[in-house]
């Protein structure tokens, strides 16, 4: 009997945005990004792999209780990535199991008759700026590869190649931004020519327990976004200032990196501000240009500088590919931010949020 793996993943908010890919590779970001992983904002997805005889002729998934086919929006990236799961465990199980070549599966559903039953939701507004492909892909990556090999554990998921590190890879290239979420705490997502064969670096660069920031999100909207933060990767190569913010990005990471080292929250808020800024104005001055912000979160950002200035609220925005706005804190300025928003027109709900811990797993049925 096959059984039903049960996970619960965050998204992620980055301090330093991952915006475009490297053309002619498959998900390549053209810079480095670092984030915090959430903890409340989740995706919970289960999976069961059916196998042989069990098999219907192709994934089911739902999303919210809703089916969603392969040829949707929705459907795409979800059925892809399940697709690029299944192949390749078909390849790492049969080397796994020390079978001749010709007995392994090369493509799923190709040779590999298996496919996956997915139910997943999520806890927070869906494409809106809070990084739902994150949360998603993440959790559908580990939960592919728990239903595939069969196991809960973490270790044993290792054991047979899917180590961490392999699923933030395979999570990224499902969506980028996902990588970053397989871990807890303070990751970093190295990007560049020199990893590009052998997958791509992401790592832990602090656990949840170095620092307790806080990311309170200020939702303006839960509608959904009118552009997909992959048509707007594709067109950042056409800003005039997106060479210049690749050439400032260095030093960006050091500054980020190093306030989060030293958990200074005004360096940190400054440089994550400017670098949120950065990101957007490359997006507006595209040849197709993307104002992802609405007047309400330009507004809501020039309130926060006054908040700071006027009553000494040590909070700082970023925005993602979204209109909502992040605002990043440490856990003693929760109280006062809340007045703040509570009062301010425009603000539909607010979500409370800090750094996480990351995915967990767990078998649903037995
Ligand atoms: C990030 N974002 O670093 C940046 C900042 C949004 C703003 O990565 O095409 O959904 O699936 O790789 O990961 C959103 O883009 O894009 C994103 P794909 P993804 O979090």
């Amino acid at each position: 009997m096959n059984f039903t793996y049960r996970v619960a993943s965050p998204s992620n908010i980055a301090l330093v945005k991952y915006w475009g890919k490297l053309p002619e590779h498959q998900q390549v970001a053209a810079n480095s990004s670092l984030s915090m992983t959430l903890s409340g904002c989740q995706a919970l997805t289960e999976c069961r792999l059916l196998l042989g005889g069990a098999a219907t002729s192709d994934h089911q998934v739902t999303l919210a209780g809703q089916q969603v086919s392969r040829d949707s929006k929705a459907g795409l990236k979800i059925f892809r990535h399940l697709d690029r799961m299944a192949a390749l465990a078909g390849k790492e199980r049969a080397e796994a199991r020390s079978l001749a070549p010709t007995d392994r599966p090369v493509a799923a559903p190709r040779g590999w008759q298996g496919c996956f039953h997915v139910a997943s939701h999520n806890t927070f507004p869906t494409s809106a700026g809070i990084a739902s492909s994150a949360a998603g892909l993440s959790a559908l990556t580990v939960a592919a590869a728990a239903a595939m090999v069969g196991t809960a554990d973490w270790q044993q998921l290792a054991e047979q190649g899917f180590s961490k590190a392999r699923l933030a890879d395979l999570a990224r290239i499902g969506s980028g931004s996902a990588g970053r979420s397989m871990f807890g705490g303070f990751v970093k997502w190295w990007s560049g020519e020199a990893h590009l064969d052998q997958g791509q670096k992401i790592d832990q660069l602090w656990p949840q327990s170095h620092w307790q920031l806080c990311d309170t999100i200020a939702v303006l909207s839960n509608k959904e976004k009118a552009v997909s933060s992959t048509d707007a990767h594709r067109e950042v190569w056409t800003s005039p200032l997106f060479k210049l913010r690749l050439a400032s990005l260095p030093q960006t990471l050091n500054t980020i990196e190093s306030a989060l080292a030293h958990r200074d929250i005004a360096a940190l808020g400054e440089a994550v501000e400017q670098e949120a800024v950065n990101m957007h104005s490359v997006s507006m001055t595209a040849e197709r240009p993307i104002t992802f912000p609405s007047a309400q979160s330009f507004a809501l950002m020039a309130a926060l500088k006054t908040w700071r200035l006027k009553t000494g609220l040590r909070a700082y925005f970023t925005l993602d590919a979204g209109e909502n706005v992040h605002i990043i804190h440490e856990a003693d300025q929760r109280d006062a931010l809340r007045q703040q928003l509570e009062q301010f027109a425009g603000v539909e709900d607010i979500l409370f949020d800090q750094v996480g811990s990351g995915p967990s797993l767990t078998q649903a049925d037995s």
